[in-house]
């Protein structure tokens, strides 16, 4: 049995090679297995829309795992906070909350998007915890058309870029110390996250590990690879972090 763990797609009607190859990823995900997309799985989201090809793909697709009896789980990221539970039933997933623990014997895994272990600014934390309330939501929705809502997002994704090359593209990191005192507050030993976009395992000692997914390119992707046994699941805990490229490149 596997579980795997992916972030950071950023699917979008824009880059169709990256919904297909979530595609074909999906069909490694069998029946026993579960797959946990902690957060970005699309590049931004206002709502459902059933014209939008990564829409209309990722229900295909975790529909397909569901059906052979796999099970697709959802945390939100900082571009698709906005799912709410209804539309992860629509995605045929099921929303966690935004920090969920993996239980196999006596190892424990955490997993989080991971914006929340970065340096982040007052700003962005205020902003962080406004736009979370489901009630902030629900307005939001309601006052502004689904046109209106991209536009918007739209907007706040070409901030975000200009930020960042204004900031000379410096590699986005988690702060180690805030992540090993969010370990060490859940008892994990072991933690997973996305948002930074490094493939990365980093063991700040030989009692902890973390593991950045890494994220979707049009030159390849990367996933966590989490295999446990049926009969003493504590004690076969294997933990890998893989790398693919997207074929014709
Ligand atoms: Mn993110």
């Amino acid at each position: 049995m596997t579980a795997y763990v992916i972030a950071d797609l950023h699917l979008s009607a824009e880059a169709p090679e990256l919904t297909d190859a979530f595609r074909k990823f999906a069909d490694t995900v069998s029946g026993d297995d579960e797959l946990y997309i902690v957060g970005d799985l699309f590049n931004y989201y206002v709502g459902i829309n059933p014209e939008n090809p990564a829409h209309k793909a990722v229900r295909e697709v975790n529909s397909s795992i569901c059906s052979r009896g796999g099970r697709v789980y959802f945390i939100h990221g900082n571009r698709d906070f906005l799912l709410n539970r209804k539309d992860a039933h629509f995605f045929r997933m099921v929303l966690l909350n935004d920090v969920h623990q993996l239980v196999f014997g006596d190892m424990r895994i955490l997993m989080v998007h991971g914006d929340e272990l970065c340096d982040e600014t007052v700003g962005y934390r205020c902003f962080r915890l406004f736009s979370r309330l489901s009630c902030v939501q629900c307005m939001f929705n309601t006052l502004f058309s689904y046109r209106h809502r991209i536009g918007m997002a739209q907007k706040m994704r070409a901030k975000s870029i200009k930020n960042f090359e204004a900031a000379n593209y410096v590699r986005r990191m988690i702060n180690p110390v805030k992540t090993l005192s969010f370990m060490k507050k859940y008892g994990v030993s072991v933690l997973i996250h996305g948002h930074t976009h490094n493939a990365e395992e980093l063991r700040p000692d030989d009692r902890y590990l973390i593991v950045d997914t890494g994220d979707w390119t049009s030159s390849g992707f990367s996933f966590v690879k989490i295999e446990y046994g049926n009969a003493t699941p504590g004690n076969n805990v294997v933990i890998s972090l893989e790398r693919r490229k997207i074929s014709g490149r």
